[in-house]
């Protein structure tokens, strides 16, 4: 059975990283179904701007409930993957969140902290996405 993934990043946190998240993501689906595939859309903003926001939440909270895996990449401080990670700890999800340790940004110790045996924290550069997603879906 294909394993359903839902990918979070920064959208209205900032979309400097937002090239990134569409290679992550493409690589993702080498692995499964990916739910939010918007999130790597450069055009997401307009796209999605006339969707009252309600909408947006319920309807990524339903398709995190069907997941299996978040995979997050959180470099780009984003209030909406945070709280993401925190509903996907909750309801008991495979996580992997990607942070690139470039210049002064350091990350929060709110997901730096919460590594466990569901929650995987990766300090990466972008040619290690490869192996640590090959390793991460083989456990
Ligand atoms: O706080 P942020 O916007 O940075 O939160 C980003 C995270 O929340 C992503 O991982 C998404 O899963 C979710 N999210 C936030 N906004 C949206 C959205 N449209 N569509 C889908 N998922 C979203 C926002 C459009 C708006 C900027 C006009």
């Amino acid at each position: 059975m294909s394993k359903k993934i839902y990918f979070a990043g920064s959208i209205r946190g900032g979309r400097d990283d937002a090239e990134l998240y569409l290679r992550i993501v493409t690589q993702l689906k080498d692995y499964g179904t990916v739910f939010t595939e918007h999130v790597a859309s450069p055009t997401v903003e307009k796209d999605d701007g006339q969707l009252e926001s309600k909408f947006i939440h319920d309807r990524d909270m339903d398709w995190l409930n069907q997941s299996d895996y978040l995979v997050a990449e959180v470099t780009q401080p984003s209030l909406g993957v945070g709280y993401e990670i925190g509903r996907a700890v909750d309801l008991n999800k495979k996580i992997l969140c990607l942070f690139r340790p470039e210049g002064k940004r350091k990350l929060s110790c709110m997901i730096d902290g919460a590594v466990g045996p569901n929650f995987t924290v990766k300090y990466y550069t972008e040619e290690e996405v490869p192996g640590i997603l090959k390793e991460f879906f083989s456990t």
